[in-house]
C-alpha cells in the first residue's frame, strides 16, 4: 500500500523495499545522492547499500562506489557507507568523523570542490558519467513531478544527468515545504549561458519541483525518518565577543554611509560562531536584513521570529532538533520567508557579486598577512572541506572570516606567521575577526594588514611571538612586501606535531 504522498499512479508500481532499490546499484558505480547538511538525504537505501557492501566484503566480493551529493550529509550516509568501507571517492564536501578519518588515512579519495561547481562540472562531464540518483522528496505529484524535500543541493542536476532514479519519499517531511522551492531550469553550458535574473534575495525565477523522466524512475521507497542535525551550542563568551565586533563593525559601516540599515543580503557559514553572530543581531538596531546565504540555520530562524529578516534564500535547512520541530509545526508561516534554491543558484558568484552579499565563514587558521585556512589541520589533515566559503568569500562585498583565537586549549594559535595550507588568498579576506578584536584589511598592504592582525586579532599569549617573528622576518627576509622566514614560517606547527603545543 503506497500513501497518498505519491499521487502520480503511474509510479506507485515502482514502490519496493530499500533492500530492492539498493540491490539496483553496481559496485564501481557513481552515485549522486540528496543531502545538503543533516538535511534532505536519503535515509533508507544508503543503509541497506551499506549492509549489502558489508555482506559483499564478508565474501570477499570488492564493492565500492563514487559517491556525489550537495554537501554533508547524516549518519545513515556518509557514516553508514564509510563504515562499510564502501566509499572509494567522494565529493563536494564531507563532515563525518568516520568518512573523515578515512580520507585522512588514504583509504578514500576526495575531491574537496566549491559547491556552486558542482552542477556546473557534472555537466562538463570529466567526473565521468552519473549513473544513479538516490534522491529524498517530499511527495510525488499527480503529472509526476517531484516536491524536494528539506534540501534542494544538486537534485536537479542529479535527476537530469543519472541513468537510474531512486526515490526516497519522506513522509516525516512536511507536506506544506510544496511552494517553498524554486528550481531553476535556465542553466546551460558555455557558450549558451544566459544571465541568471535574480536582482533581491526574494526573487522567484523557478517552478515549484523537480522534473523527471518517470522512464528513468526505477525504484522508489517510502520512508519516515526525521531529519539529523546537531545542536548549536549555547553561544559562550568567545562566540558573544566574536558577534560584538563584528555588529559594531557593521554599526560603524552604516554610520559612514557604506552600508545601508538593511546592512546587504547576509551569507553566514556553518558552526556555533557563525550561528552566535546571526542570533546577535536580533538585538541589533539593523532592520528590514535579508539573507543569500547557503544554509538556514537557527540564528536565522531567531531573527525571523523577531521580524528582523524578510527573507532568507538558501539551499537547505541545517536547523537543530528543537528548531526543525518548529519550523515542521509550522511550515506555512516560514515559506513566505524562505526560498530553497539549488546550491549552483544559491551560491552562484554572478548573484553574489550582483547582490553584494556580506559573507561570514569560520576558518582554522589565518596568516598575518590574511590568508586564509579553512580546511586542513596542520596542512595536511582535512577537517571538512571549502564548502561554499570560497563562492561567497571571492564574491561578495564585504567578506568576513572570524574564529577563536585560539584552538585545542590554547596549545594552537588561530593566527600564524602563515598557513600551513591555504583555501582563501589575503585578497578574498577583507575582516578578520577573534574574540580579541576585528582587522578591517581592505585596502591595507601586506605589511599594514600584518600589523593589524596581530594586534588586533590575535591571542595575548602568542602576540608577542607574532611580532617577533614579523619584525624579524621585516630585517631578514628575501623581499619586502611580504616579509617572510622561509625556515620558519611554519615552525609553530612543525612544534605543534612534535609536541603538542605550539608554544615554545
Ligand atoms: O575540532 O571538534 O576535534 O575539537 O576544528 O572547530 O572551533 O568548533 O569551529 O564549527 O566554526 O568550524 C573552519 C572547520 C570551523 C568550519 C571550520 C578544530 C577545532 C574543532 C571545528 P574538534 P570549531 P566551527 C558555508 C561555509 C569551511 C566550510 C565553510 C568549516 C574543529 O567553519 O568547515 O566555511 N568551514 N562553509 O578544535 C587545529 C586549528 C583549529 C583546529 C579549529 N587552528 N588547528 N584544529 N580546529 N581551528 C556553509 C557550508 O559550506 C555548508
Amino acid at each position: 500500500m503506497s500513501s497518498s504522498r505519491i499521487a502520480c499512479a503511474a509510479l506507485r508500481s515502482k514502490v519496493m523495499s530499500a533492500e530492492h532499490a539498493a540491490a539496483m546499484i553496481r559496485s564501481g558505480s557513481t552515485v549522486g545522492m540528496s543531502g545538503f547538511t543533516g538535511s534532505g538525504y536519503p535515509k533508507a537505501v544508503p543503509l541497506a547499500l551499506a549492509a549489502r557492501i558489508e555482506r559483499e566484503h564478508a565474501a570477499g566480493r570488492p564493492f565500492q562506489l563514487r559517491v556525489w551529493t550537495g554537501a554533508s550529509t547524516g549518519p545513515e550516509l556518509d557514516g553508514a557507507l564509510a563504515r562499510a568501507n564502501g566509499i572509494e571517492f567522494r565529493l563536494p564536501y564531507n563532515s563525518d568523523p568516520t568518512a573523515r578519518d578515512k580520507i585522512n588515512r588514504g583509504e578514500m579519495d576526495y575531491f574537496d570542490m566549491h559547491l556552486s561547481q558542482v552542477a556546473p562540472m557534472a555537466w562538463q562531464g570529466f567526473l565521468g558519467p552519473l549513473d544513479t540518483a538516490v534522491v529524498e522528496v517530499t511527495g510525488i505529484r499527480a503529472d509526476g513531478s517531484l516536491i524536494p524535500s528539506s534540501s534542494v543541493g544538486n537534485n536537479k542536476t542529479w535527476l537530469d544527468r543519472a541513468s537510474q532514479v531512486i526515490l526516497e519519499v519522506n513522509r516525516w517531511q512536511n507536506p506544506a515545504l510544496e511552494g517553498m522551492h524554486d528550481i531553476y531550469y535556465g542553466t546551460a553550458l558555455p557558450p549558451h549561458r544566459i544571465p541568471i535574473p535574480i536582482v533581491k534575495s526574494s526573487d522567484r525565477i523557478g517552478e515549484a519541483t523537480f522534473r523527471c523522466d518517470p522512464a528513468k524512475i526505477v525504484a522508489i521507497v517510502e520512508t519516515e525518518a526525521p531529519d539529523r542535525n546537531l545542536p548549536f551550542d549555547a553561544p559562550d563568551a568567545t562566540a558573544h565577543a566574536i558577534a560584538g565586533h563584528l555588529i559594531a563593525f557593521f554599526r560603524h559601516e552604516v554610520a559612514k554611509g557604506r552600508l545601508p540599515l538593511s546592512l546587504l543580503p547576509i551569507q553566514s557559514g556553518v558552526g556555533n560562531i557563525a550561528n552566535a553572530v546571526l542570533t546577535g543581531l536580533v538585538d541589533s538596531p539593523f532592520e528590514a536584513l535579508t539573507a543569500y546565504t547557503e544554509v538556514i540555520q537557527d540564528g536565522m530562524l531567531d531573527l525571523i521570529k523577531a521580524g528582523k529578516l524578510t527573507i532568507a534564500s538558501a539551499t537547505a535547512f541545517s536547523l537543530s532538533p528543537n528548531a526543525a520541530a518548529e519550523v515542521n509545526a509550522d511550515m506555512a508561516r516560514f515559506r513566505d520567508r524562505m526560498i530553497l534554491r539549488p546550491q549552483e543558484i544559491s551560491n552562484h558568484p554572478e548573484v553574489i557579486r550582483r547582490l553584494g552579499c556580506i559573507a561570514m565563514n569560520g576558518l582554522i587558521e589565518a596568516d598575518i598577512y590574511g590568508n586564509v585556512n579553512s580546511t586542513h589541520i596542520m596542512g595536511s589533515r582535512i577537517q571538512n572541506g571549502i564548502g561554499g566559503s570560497g563562492d561567497f568569500a571571492r564574491n561578495g562585498y564585504i567578506s568576513v572570516f572570524m574564529t577563536p583565537s585560539t584552538a585545542k586549549g590554547g596549545a594552537i594559535s588561530a593566527i600564524v606567521p602563515q598557513a600551513s595550507h591555504v583555501d582563501h588568498i589575503n585578497q578574498d579576506v577583507q575582516v578578520l575577526v577573534t574574540e580579541q578584536g576585528l582587522a578591517d584589511l581592505r585596502g591595507l598592504s601586506p605589511k599594514q594588514r600584518a600589523r593589524l592582525i596581530i594586534a588586533n586579532c590575535a591571542h595575548p599569549d602568542y602576540r608577542d611571538a607574532l611580532a617577533d617573528y614579523f619584525e624579524r622576518a621585516r630585517r631578514q627576509s628575501y623581499g619586502q612586501q611580504t616579509p617572510t622566514l622561509l625556515a620558519e614560517a611554519l615552525s609553530w606547527h612543525q612544534r605543534y606535531v612534535e609536541t603538542g603545543t605550539m608554544k615554545r
